[in-house]
């Protein structure tokens, strides 16, 4: 059976879909007839993708513009959602700053475990409650290489995608004998503006990262997490490691002039 076919009518909740791996995954999903829940903070970007997207493929939209690190935000988002969620996919996610552990910012910190982990754990919370209500439904959290394998300047950063990591296990562990299914999604180096928002707005500083090689893009990561989702119901992926070709660990990156 075709992908498309099994994701076509579910509905699909993505946070983080103003931008690069989320927005990309909404477009692709939309593309399979899945209609949409779409969260983010810049309810602008949220605006125009409900407009585009619904007209384009001829779903259902529904945007809700909230911080995910608002717990109560995002519970009263989450629980006036009238739809069943077939689908979560966890992508909202930052990191800030490189500083190593002894001259990092501590409010960085903050801003990662809260979004990275925190704000994924809320949203799994409600999500995850009406989904072993209904005995079904598909949890795929956006981990990292970062949540494989820890590097020098991303102290905090790796340690909340070692902790998506663990979540997706214990997950997958507490939900034991339901039909829901756990996967996660662990990519690369991906352009997105995930390093700009990592250097605090600085271009330069963020384009010199995958200079001299080519990168994956937002859609080739969210490919991967539409085929994760348009397995059978009996399958679940439980993790896929995506690298660029020219990148063998998290320092390993091959660069040549040529990119
Ligand atoms: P982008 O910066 O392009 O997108 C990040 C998304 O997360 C945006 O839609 C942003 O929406 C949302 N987001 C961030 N903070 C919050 C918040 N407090 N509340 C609600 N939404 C928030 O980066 P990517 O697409 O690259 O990142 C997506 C995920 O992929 C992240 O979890 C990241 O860790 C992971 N990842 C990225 C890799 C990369 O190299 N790019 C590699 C491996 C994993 P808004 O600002 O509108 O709130
Ligand atoms: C993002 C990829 O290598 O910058 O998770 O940590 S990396």
């Amino acid at each position: 059976m075709m992908i498309a076919n099994r994701l076509k009518d579910k509905w699909v909740l993505i946070t983080g879909a103003t931008s690069g791996i989320g927005k990309a995954c909404a477009e692709q999903f939309a593309a399979a007839g899945a209609n949409l829940i779409l969260t983010g903070r810049r309810e602008d970007r949220l605006k125009k993708l409900q407009i585009t997207l619904s007209q384009t493929n001829g779903i259902e939209v529904e945007i809700y513009s909230f911080d995910i690190r608002d717990c109560e935000a995002c519970k009263s988002a989450l629980t006036s959602i009238s739809h069943p969620i077939d689908i979560l996919i966890n992508n909202a996610g930052l990191a800030a700053g490189t500083d190593p552990v002894d001259q990092a910012d501590p409010d960085d910190w903050d801003t990662m475990i809260d979004t990275n982990v925190k704000g994924l754990l809320t949203v799994t919370r409600y999500v995850s409650e009406q989904m072993r209500e209904r005995n079904s439904g598909h949890i795929i959290n956006i981990g990292s290489t970062a949540g494989h394998e820890a590097y020098a300047g991303g102290v905090v950063y790796c340690a909340t995608k070692f902790a998506v990591n663990a979540i997706t296990q214990a997950t997958k562990k507490d939900l034991h004998g339901t039909n829901i299914r756990v996967s996660a999604v662990s990519p690369g180096l991906v352009e997105t503006e995930f390093s700009e928002v990592r250097f605090d707005g600085d271009k330069d500083k963020a384009a010199a990262v995958y200079k001299g090689m080519k990168p994956l893009v937002a859609d080739d990561v969210a490919e991967i997490v539409l085929f994760v989702a348009g397995r059978p119901d009996h399958v679940n992926i439980l993790d896929t490691i995506v690298v660029p070709v020219h990148q063998s660990s998290a320092t390993m990156v091959h660069k040549s002039n040529k990119e």
